[in-house]
């Protein structure tokens, strides 16, 4: 009796420090279209770390990067149902869901990555951020994903003209399906893994996009044809499944929230050092880049805001973001 006392007393000991283990090691999923080290990646990394260490151990944050878990418009889902945990991309395709989301991914919105970062990180961006919440999803933070130009297998572009009667990828939105319109060219929606095919073979001419995509998703070996217009800045992401929130305490769910502003500033540090990076490598490899004249591409844009911007709020909106300095 006495030794089957023992043996459940050492037992019990066992299974509760299991148990202990199991809770010290909630991992949480998180998704990235982009590969290991891109700074998206590196900036929800050391998220996570910071996570762990203020949780001491609970949670943990293990990145899915290179689009291991599907294209990242297929993944907005999987983040709203709880398939997984936390998701970074693009505010693009959010859009056909959350109208706040439209408005800084509309073209020129921003006057420079500098003004995108004072307005997406303060009172605006806190705003926006909130407006996620009734769509399953606790926006958390938003990461810098810097100005996004066209590049082309044909010809370098100095003027709007030049893009007359091209065809364009772009992410799945509408806004970016009539920006290219309002220029002249055409533009077809496709996932960002199938691009360097598409380029490659022809069924587009070119994409648009940062250095660092163009560079990392090697898009500039099929189109060596960049040109600087800086016509979008479209803030990067980070949100987390509604489902896992409500099963976090209000001390973790504020030490997830803070942990992610937290990571902001390192991303900016890790995006600043791969925007230089990028455009060395792709001026190294032979890619021609052209600076056409930004204004006739802003004016060009007016349709696009006539269009998308009818919502007095969000016309509001538009204008709380321009006016700010
Ligand atoms: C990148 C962005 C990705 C993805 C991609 C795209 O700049 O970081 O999240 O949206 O663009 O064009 O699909």
């Amino acid at each position: 009796m006495l030794h089957f006392g023992k043996f459940a007393a050492a037992f019990t000991v066992a299974a509760s420090l299991m148990a202990g283990t199991a809770a010290a090691q909630t991992m949480l999923r998180s998704s990235d279209t982009h590969p290991d080290g891109y700074p998206t990646v590196e900036g929800v990394k050391y998220f996570g770390e910071l996570v762990k260490e203020r949780t001491e151990g609970r949670y943990s944050v293990e990145v899915y990067h290179s689009a291991q878990l599907g294209q990242e418009s297929d993944t907005l889902e999987q983040v709203r149902t709880g398939v997984i945990d936390l998701n970074r991309t693009s505010m693009g395709p959010w859009n056909g869901l959350i109208p706040e989301t439209t408005i800084p991914s509309l073209p020129y919105i921003f006057r420079s990555v500098e003004h995108a970062r004072k307005v997406m990180n303060g009172p605006i961006g806190d705003e926006i951020l909130a407006a996620f919440e009734p769509h399953g999803v606790v926006a958390l933070a938003f990461y810098d994903g810097g100005a996004r130009s066209f590049y082309n297998s044909k010809k370098p572009i100095e003027s709007v003209e030049d893009l007359k009667g091209m065809k364009f990828r772009v992410m799945q939105s509408d806004i970016f399906v009539d920006m290219v319109a309002a220029l002249g060219a055409s533009a077809t929606p496709m996932p960002y893994g199938e691009v360097y095919t598409g380029i490659e073979t022809g069924v587009i001419d070119g994409a648009e996009n940062n250095f660092p995509s163009y560079d990392t998703a090697k898009h500039a070996e099929v189109a060596k044809y960049f040109s600087l217009d800086e016509h979008l800045i479209v803030p990067e992401v980070l949100v987390m499944s509604k489902l896992t929130w409500d099963r976090l305490s209000p001390e973790d769910q504020e030490i997830v929230r803070k942990a992610a502003k937290d990571s902001v500033e390192k991303q900016w540090e890790l995006w600043d050092a791969q925007v230089a990076k990028s455009r060395g490598i792709v001026e190294a490899a032979g890619s021609t880049i052209t600076q056409p004249d930004k204004q006739a591409f802003i004016d060009a844009m007016k349709p696009v805001y006539d269009k998308h911007v009818t919502d007095p709020k969000l016309q509001d909106l538009v204008k709380r973001i321009q006016e700010t300095q």
